[in-house]
């Protein structure tokens, strides 16, 4: 498609309740949106890097910069975009997959919704719902997290994963098992914040029965990782390491994970998390869909994506109301523990445009 305009919108949501990691504590949600206008359709994509560069070295000043200074133009000077061709155009800028994502994710949008074909048409999935799990940040008490993990379960998430970091993790993990009950899918995410001296420490977690730790150590320790699974019962899963197809490869080559987080933001869009998916596939490795406290636009494709047959394990895509008291999309909702896969052309999703209007800080347009 021919791409006539694009803007660039910086949008910041109130979290109904603080979200906190071994990263920091995040009162709400900041995300740029991009808005693609074409001849004939137009089309959506988020951006899922964060504030401050804290979970990658992507950060939304300077994925504002990269985008309206280098990827935009270099789109519209192009004569005719294809979803298919945005990496290939953006490929002699080094890195900032996550800004190279939001952009393929609103040409393909575009370019779906003037097919009449929905994203999990296009991506190869099946399926009218998905059973989601919950991501339950790190709480002041045990107490707290105990009560939050029950109110997330009685609303129908049939998976739980709490945040661990280094003095809060057993403590908490044994508390949240002993609430569940033994069958109770759990698992936990340390973003990165042990050290290869924490093994002994890690492997305590084996008791706990938990599907699988994700990301105990720094993304760019893959070896320290193999040396961590040889040692734990509990899969480990990459999620921050795994940046391509060929990164999910390799690391499961090396054997530093048995499991793969997918986030197509973090590999530079849905088409690269397709790749992920297969290769993974064709390796028998389980991958499941991370989140980033989408908008209900991320939400839709995410959704979408999780209806890949290799998605085994239930995903970070819980509905709205979890998130936000008022998103730029109707909120997904959860209802006899799934939530519906939007159907309709392209993401499936329209964007409310007082909602966006409200909660928008910074714009930025050019033509082509
Ligand atoms: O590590 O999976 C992560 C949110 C922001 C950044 C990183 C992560 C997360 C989550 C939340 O765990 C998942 C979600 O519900 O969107
Ligand atoms: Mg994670």
């Amino acid at each position: 498609m021919r791409i006539d305009a694009v803007e660039l919108v910086l949008v910041e949501l109130p979290l109904v309740r603080p979200f906190r990691t071994s990263h920091g504590t995040e009162l709400t949600k900041e995300a740029i949106l991009v808005h693609l206008e074409g001849p004939d359709s137009h089309g959506w994509g988020e951006c899922v890097a964060d504030r401050a560069p804290l979970y990658s070295s992507e950060f939304n000043a300077a994925t504002w910069t990269v985008l309206s200074e280098l990827f935009v133009p270099r789109l519209l000077a192009a004569a005719d975009v294809a979803a298919s061709d945005v990496a290939r155009l953006l490929s002699p800028f080094k890195g900032h997959r996550m800004a190279k994502a939001a952009l393929e994710m609103a040409v393909l949008d575009a370019e779906l919704t003037a097919a009449g074909r929905s994203f999990q048409e296009y991506l190869g999935g099946e399926g009218e719902r998905v059973a989601p799990g919950v991501s339950v940040g790190i709480t002041d008490t045990v107490d707290e997290l105990v009560a939050v993990v029950a109110a997330y379960r009685a609303e129908g998430y049939g998976r739980v994963k709490l945040k661990i970091e280094p003095g809060f993790d057993l403590e908490p993990v044994r508390r949240v098992r002993a609430e569940l009950g033994d069958d109770a899918m759990l698992q936990v995410d340390a973003n990165a914040a042990y050290s290869r001296a924490d093994a002994e420490h890690l492997a305590r977690l084996d008791a706990f029965g938990l599907l699988l730790v994700e990301q105990p150590l720094d993304e760019e320790d893959l070896l320290g990782h193999v040396e961590l699974a040889r040692r734990l019962a509990t899969p480990v899963c990459l999620d921050e390491s795994i940046l391509s197809a060929d990164s999910a490869r390799d690391a499961v080559a090396l054997g530093a994970c048995s499991v793969v987080n997918v986030k197509a933001g973090r590999v530079g869009g849905y088409l690269e998390a397709k790749a992920v998916h297969d290769t993974c596939v064709r390796l028998r490795v389980p991958v499941w869909c991370g989140g980033m406290l989408e908008t209900g636009l991320g939400r839709a494709a995410n959704l979408a994506l999780a209806t890949l047959p290799g998605f085994t394990l239930p995903g970070d895509i819980s509905a709205t109301n979890r998130y936000f008291h008022e998103d730029v999309t109707d909120p997904f909702v959860l209802e006899g523990g799934s939530i519906a896969v939007p159907r309709g052309p392209g993401l499936g999703v329209e964007v409310h445009r007082d909602a966006l209007e409200r909660f928008s800080t910074r714009r930025w347009r050019a033509r082509r």
